[in-house]
């Protein structure tokens, strides 16, 4: 084809119309920019659409987890309880999409399969499902940090003839649970706040744990008028605190995002006495308040013995206390969970623990699953296993760069970007809080202002300037992800007995790599005006 026939059909494609998304949709157009937004579900709201699953909230604040760009909104929008639930956050973002008008550039269940970048004319060629060729000049991954299901596979899955559902892909219509023998693999964030609610639908539950969990009441309360209006009087400060905040939070929230240590005593210098005394004030939360954690593996391990003793004192049969005892990997080196009586659920009759390193499974049949000891007959298996998470829904795209180079082979062996942003090979393409960024480290909505507003920012600014090529220099990609794996050496994210999604060890032959930027969301948003006040030190610009 020739270039003249390869002129753009708009500015800017996104790719996904979840918080990101429809940030990058309002700020684009409002900076008078053309945009296309491209969604695999039939609505808008990422994460919030397809995780739908019994129990399914948010672990930060409702009040912190909303953008904070539109004053009247802010003030506006009434939330009902302290951890916002699915269904109010899914309403807060249809609202979004509704408010600003912003469907009528989003083609909804039409899902990207290829993209390819033209060089002669600077373009990117977006396929879809649905058949779609759009031309654009730049790309807009908003495809989320924790959107692609990882579904594992075990001998017979396929013969089970009961319902399989994944916690990710949780349909619309919903599950009928009432009064079935449901099986739910997975004791992550999505699995802890599923069981509870599982076990009381069901007629009896079966949760099969691969690793135990370090979970911590979430103590989850219904927001009062009070509270609110008082958060609303300060929303301008709120929301600068969480602009200057390490993890784009305001108070203390950042605690549950990062499970540092927040007391100032060492747990390695403490009497029995004070860690008793600890156990009766904090509980499950005794092992969160020392100094030395984070840092030695030692404290880190006598601190895992104070949790492992409230899980004794709350779980009544020892058997069932000592498989959920956490083992063998570090306190604060995976995501904090919060719960809603997570180990309690363990002391009803009707819900079975099947710790599956003691009892593997051997296969599913058409009515349940064979472990190494027993049959488990079930009618609907829940899984709740995770994500290829941060890469995974890039890698799913044919994505090609210049020279044909192909994402998924330039990543075999771990993300590399340039400021969790831009990628070395595939011009014109922008990543929101991809890996190399502070990312789910981060508050996303106030992150997402931030960094989606740099992007399209710049983007503003390249169409202005007539820019063909925008492209991360490999020099600056390296020296970036140096200094992002720089920070993270020592900590517990890295330790060898650390598998997580966080570093790629919870899915088989995935790189293990740890590409979260741990400088803080301040440091990182000085470090992006320091780039753009450099005429965009470390891209290349054609
Ligand atoms: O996923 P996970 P998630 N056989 O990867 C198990 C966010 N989130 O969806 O630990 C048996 O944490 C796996 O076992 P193991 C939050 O950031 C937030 O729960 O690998 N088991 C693990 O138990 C969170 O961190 C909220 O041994 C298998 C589980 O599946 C992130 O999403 C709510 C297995 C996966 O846990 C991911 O959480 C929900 C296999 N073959 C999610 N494969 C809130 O805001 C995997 N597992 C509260």
């Amino acid at each position: 084809m020739h270039t003249a026939e390869k002129s753009p059909d708009v500015d800017v494609v996104v790719v996904g119309a979840g918080m990101s998304g429809l940030f990058a949709i309002k700020a684009l157009r409002d900076r008078g920019l053309t945009a296309v937004v491209l969604e695999k579900a039939p609505k808008a709201g990422g994460t919030w659409y397809w995780n739908r699953y019994p129990g399914a909230r948010c672990d930060i604040p409702s009040l912190e987890y909303s953008f904070g760009f539109d004053p009247e909104l802010e003030q506006e929008w009434v939330w009902t309880e302290h951890f916002p639930p699915q269904p109010e956050i899914e309403a807060y973002l249809d609202h979004l999409a509704e408010r600003y008008d912003l469907a009528r550039d989003i083609r909804y269940s039409t899902g990207v399969t290829a993209m390819t970048f033209d060089e002669p004319s600077g373009t990117w060629l977006v396929e879809t499902d649905t058949d779609d060729h759009i031309r654009a000049r730049f790309c807009v991954m908003a495809t989320g940090g924790l959107s692609a299901p990882y579904t594992p596979s075990w001998p017979g899955l396929d013969s089970f003839a009961g319902t399989v559902v994944q916690t990710s892909l949780w349909p619309e219509e919903g599950v009928d649970l009432e009064g079935k023998r449901i099986g739910i693999v997975g004791t992550g964030s999505s699995g802890v706040q599923a069981i509870p609610e599982l076990a009381k639908l069901g007629s009896h539950l079966t949760v099969f744990q691969r690793t135990p969990t370090f979970t911590w009441p979430s103590r989850n309360r219904a927001l009062t008028d009070e509270e609110q209006a008082a958060v609303k009087a300060r929303y301008p400060q709120l929301r600068e605190e969480q602009r200057n905040s390490f993890t784009a939070t305001a108070g203390t929230t950042g605690a549950v995002i990062l499970a540092f240590p927040t007391g100032e005593r060492r747990i390695l210098d403490s009497t029995p006495e004070e860690r008793e005394a600890a156990l009766a004030e904090h509980g499950f939360d005794a092992c969160r308040i020392w100094s030395d954690t984070a840092s030695n593996l030692e404290a880190n391990e006598m601190a895992v013995e104070l949790y492992r003793e409230m899980i004794r004192r709350t779980v009544r049969d020892p058997e069932t206390a000592e498989k959920l005892s956490p083992r063998g990997f570090p306190l604060g080196c995976k995501r904090p969970v919060l719960d809603n009586g997570y180990f309690e659920t363990f002391n009803r009759d009707d819900v079975t623990l099947v710790a599956l390193r003691d009892e593997p499974i051997v296969e599913f049949t058409p009515d349940g699953v064979r472990t190494s000891d027993r049959f488990i007959a079930l009618d609907v298996l829940v899984l709740a296993t995770g994500f290829d998470a941060m890469t995974g829904a890039l890698t799913r795209i044919d994505l090609q760069g210049r020279d044909g180079r192909r994402l998924r082979d330039d990543w075999a062996d771990g993300a590399r970007a340039y400021l969790g942003i831009g990628i070395e090979g595939y011009p014109n393409l922008f990543h929101c809080v991809g890996p190399g960024s502070a990312g789910v480290l981060a508050t996303y909505p106030p992150h997402i202002e931030l960094q989606v507003g740099w992007i399209v920012d710049t983007v503003r600014d390249l169409v202005d300037r007539g820019v063909v090529a925008f492209e991360a220099d490999r020099a600056a990609q390296d020296a970036w992800c140096d200094e992002v794996a720089r920070l993270s050496a020592g900590t517990m994210y890295v330790a060898p007995t650390c598998v997580s999604w966080y570093n790629g060890g919870n899915i088989d032959g995935k790189a293990r790599t740890f590409p979260l930027y741990l400088g803080g969301v301040p440091t990182y948003m000085e470090r992006l005006r320091q780039v753009t006040a450099a005429d965009y030190e470390g891209f290349r610009i054609t």
